[in-house]
């Protein structure tokens, strides 16, 4: 008899637990040590662009809390702890370096090592100094360049400690949510924006990879991509096969296809240009000769973000408008925004009756294992792969001191099991990071969606271990789910 339980997926040796945070949404202390405003401080202030009118001022104080967080994570038994540095702390207006601001990160990398926590930083998630986004931001070339000063300056201090980086965090949404949808900061409302700064942050990729591999061959060397499974509702009509095609174009492959092929996806760029050739003009305009070569400069791994998946159809489908991209407030956000996706007027997204987050998102785990399969089989093969974010938001009750989350200790279980499924089909997947550690600042939802693991009194910063917490401990320790 065997003694092998086949219903337990016990994850390799190697296999790295963590969870991932980035800069704004906990570290506060904004206008601190010589930090200025990077264009979330600035688009918080913009009347209803931000629920609530909630801005990362202080957040989680985790700039002065830092060492107590740290704490937690050894409580939780994290392997690896994702992050991100802050821009205009680093180079307050993008400009010089800041000694001061440089120094927090120092002391956080110091403290994750002597807790033997692998530090797993990524150089840019969202947050421009709003003295470049006055420069045009990543509308801009020149912002590309700032960008690689920036990150070399990090690694002139960090270099000796720190072995992973991640050049972007989801450039989809630093750009077309961004530039485009006017969801996030800088809230612009144009294609040819949205075009411009996705190319832009491409290329600040790119050349970034290449900097630091010149500098230093062992380091491990990647970037972060949120993508889905843009699944037809019916795969025999054809409206509903151009439908996925389309989501799965503007979202996943405008972004895989150039880091990992060299190339823009040829069909989406005509689908644009059929309804904004001024932009595609613009844009082809903007693209240098081997700059796709830049951006395609090979890597040491992928992250992989994945929320939900969707299902797609070309007909309109009764009740539903909007996309599960939106990504902002609800009645509160009053700013005008506009669709992500340049291209997909005649997309519609199908209730398929499925559970749902506080995010409105649909949980779907097994998307997640078919995104892994096909990034392993089609895009990359032979390149490790990381679930840098997964995670869900729920309306949690505070009860005797107890946070009680059986719908995201379900959503974790499911998704780590999910991951496991990948690597057992053999798939190259070393490690998977819960977002969040800790509520957060949810960009435009400001402080009404918690996504935490960890839950943050906003008044006292008292930090609880939810339910979901001490699940996710009892994962790391078993190493199996
Ligand atoms: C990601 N969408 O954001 C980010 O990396 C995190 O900072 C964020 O807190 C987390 O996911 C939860 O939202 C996204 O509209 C925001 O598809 C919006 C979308 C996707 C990811």
């Amino acid at each position: 008899m065997s003694t092998v339980d086949p219903s337990v997926r016990r994850f390799p040796d190697g296999f790295l637990f963590g969870a991932a945070t980035a800069a704004y949404q906990i570290e506060g202390a904004a206008f601190e040590d010589g930090r200025t405003a990077s264009i979330w401080d600035a688009f918080a202030r913009v009347p209803g662009a931000v629920q609530n009118g909630d801005t990362g001022d202080v957040a989680c104080d985790h700039y002065h809390r830092y060492a107590d967080d740290v704490r937690l994570m050894t409580d939780l038994g994290l392997q690896a702890y994702r992050f991100s540095t802050s821009w205009a702390r680093v180079r307050p207006d993008g400009g010089a370096v800041n000694p001061a601001g440089i120094a927090f990160y120092d002391r956080l990398v110091d403290e994750l090592l002597a807790n033997g926590i692998v530090p797993w930083l990524t150089l840019y998630h969202w947050d421009l100094p709003q003295a470049l986004e006055e420069k045009g931001g990543w509308t801009s070339r020149d912002t590309a360049d700032r960008f690689v000063e920036y990150a070399l300056s990090v690694h002139d201090v960090l270099g000796d400690r720190v072995q992973h980086w991640t050049t972007l965090n989801e450039p989809w949404c630093s750009s077309f949510l961004s530039y485009t949808a006017g969801v996030h900061a800088p809230g612009r409302l144009s294609i040819e924006d949205g075009m411009l700064a996705a190319h832009h942050l491409l290329l600040a990729h790119g050349r970034t990879i290449r900097e630091l591999r010149a500098r230093d061959p062992k380091l491990d060397l990647g970037i972060t991509l949120n993508l889905t499974v843009a699944d037809p509702a019916d795969a025999r009509d054809p409206a509903d096969v151009d439908a996925a095609r389309r989501i799965d174009g503007q979202f996943n492959r405008w972004f895989l296809d150039p880091v990992l092929r060299g190339a823009y996806p040829a069909d989406v760029v005509s689908d644009i240009r059929d309804v904004d050739p001024e932009a595609v003009r613009r844009w082809a305009a903007a693209i240098q000769e081997g700059d796709l070569d830049t951006i395609a400069a090979p890597l040491d791994c992928l992250g992989v973000n994945y929320y939900h998946g969707e299902l797609l159809s070309g007909s309109p489908q009764p009740g539903s408008e909007g996309t599960p991209h939106d990504g902002g407030g609800d009645g509160a956000n009053a700013r005008p925004t506009r669709s992500p996706f340049p291209a997909a007027d005649d997309v519609h997204w199908v209730e398929r009756g499925l559970p749902r987050t506080g995010m409105d998102w649909e949980v779907q785990p097994e998307g997640l294992t078919r995104l892994l399969r096909r990034l392993g089989t089609e895009y990359a093969p032979g390149l490790p792969l990381y679930v840098t974010e997964n995670g869900s938001a729920y309306d949690d009750v505070l009860e005797d001191g107890r946070v009680h989350d059986p719908e995201r200790e379900m959503f974790l279980r499911e998704h780590v099991a999910a991951t496991y499924d990948a690597i057992e089909e053999g798939v190259d997947v070393r490690g998977y990071f819960a977002w969040s550690l800790l509520d957060n600042y949810e960009w435009s939802w400001g402080y009404d969606k918690r996504f935490g693991i960890v839950r943050v009194d906003y008044d006292t910063q008292e930090r609880i271990v939810k339910d979901s917490g001490l699940e996710y401990a009892r994962i790391i320790a078993a190493r199996a789910v």
